[in-house]
């Protein structure tokens, strides 16, 4: 085993859930009555913008009083003590991961904290409230701009780098995600086209993908994390050692 190799790590909601972000299905996995597919798809905006607007104006105020939790540090402690290819690909559209000191990576479902102009195409950062007032500084037009964030039926950012990352990958850890909204859903598959590629579900439960995995670790991402990741260093640092 050599110790330069490629880790690439997904995660999901469950990241996020002891900071206090809630998940998206399961017991919290409904937002004032609505599904998640109500609210977050193109259908659901043309519908009703304001319902939409609000759910994100929300969840974007509520950002400002989480924190990492000491999974999101873990992470960010194997990406800057790795010695080999790092990706971490979130779902998330929460800031925490950054927040935490994470830095190869990418928000395949979009951010919170960035807005789009449907007429003009400008993504911007953006703390505050949107809504059909607000005008693009890009192109000047009002009732354009909305969340940067990918709605159902529509194409996640990034697929292209991500899937080359995961054929390349050794390591694949998937952590706090249901496995049921694609194309997420399916990495456990492309990196396992690598037979020698290590696939680890983190979870409180089983999920839909549970199977695909030959590593299970059933716990929080607070406190499994920092084990792992503590495990996985040193266990690679003994290697790199014994190679030398
Ligand atoms: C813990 C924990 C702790 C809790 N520790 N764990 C039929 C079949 C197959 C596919 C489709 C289909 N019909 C339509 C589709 C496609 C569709 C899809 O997959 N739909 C399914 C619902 C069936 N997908 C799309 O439309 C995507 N686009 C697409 O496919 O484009 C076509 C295309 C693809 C590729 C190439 C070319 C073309 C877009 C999907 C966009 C998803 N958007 C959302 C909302 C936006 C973000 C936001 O508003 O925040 O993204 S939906 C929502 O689900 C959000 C999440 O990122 C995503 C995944 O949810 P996640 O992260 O798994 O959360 P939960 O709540 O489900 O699970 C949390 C987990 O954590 C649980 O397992 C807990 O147990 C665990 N947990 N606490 C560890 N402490």
């Amino acid at each position: 085993m050599s110790a330069e190799r490629n880790i690439v790590v997904l995660t999901g909601a469950g990241m996020s859930a002891e900071s206090g972000v809630p998940t998206f299905r399961g017991e919290d996995g409904l937002w004032e009555g609505h599904h998640i597919e109500m609210v977050a798809s193109p259908e659901g905006f043309a519908r009703d913008p304001k319902l939409v607007q609000r759910f994100y104006n929300l969840r974007r105020a509520a950002l400002k009083t989480v924190e990492p939790n000491a999974g999101h540090f873990a992470l960010a402690r194997l990406e800057r003590e790795w010695r080999g290819n790092f990706l971490l690909v979130t779902q998330n559209v929460d800031d925490l991961h950054e927040r935490a000191g994470s830095e190869k990576l990418l928000h395949m479902h979009g951010e919170l904290l960035k807005a789009r102009c449907t007429n003009c195409g400008e993504v911007c950062s953006w703390s505050e409230d949107l809504s059909s007032d607000t005008r693009c500084a890009a192109c000047g037009k009002t009732g354009e701009m909305r969340p940067h964030i990918v709605w159902f039926g529509e194409v996640p950012f990034e697929l292209e780098t991500i899937t080359n990352a995961l054929k390349s990958a050794d390591i694949f850890l998937c952590i706090g995600t249901s496995g049921v909204v694609y194309p997420a859903a399916g990495f456990a598959r492309t990196a396992a086209q690598n037979p020698s590629c290590r696939l680890v579900e983190f979870n409180i439960e089983s999920t839909e993908i549970s199977r695909q995995f030959r590593e299970r670790v059933i716990g929080p991402v607070s406190v499994e994390l920092p084990k792992f990741v503590e495990q996985l260093l040193s266990d690679t640092h003994r290697q790199a050692w014994l190679e030398r």
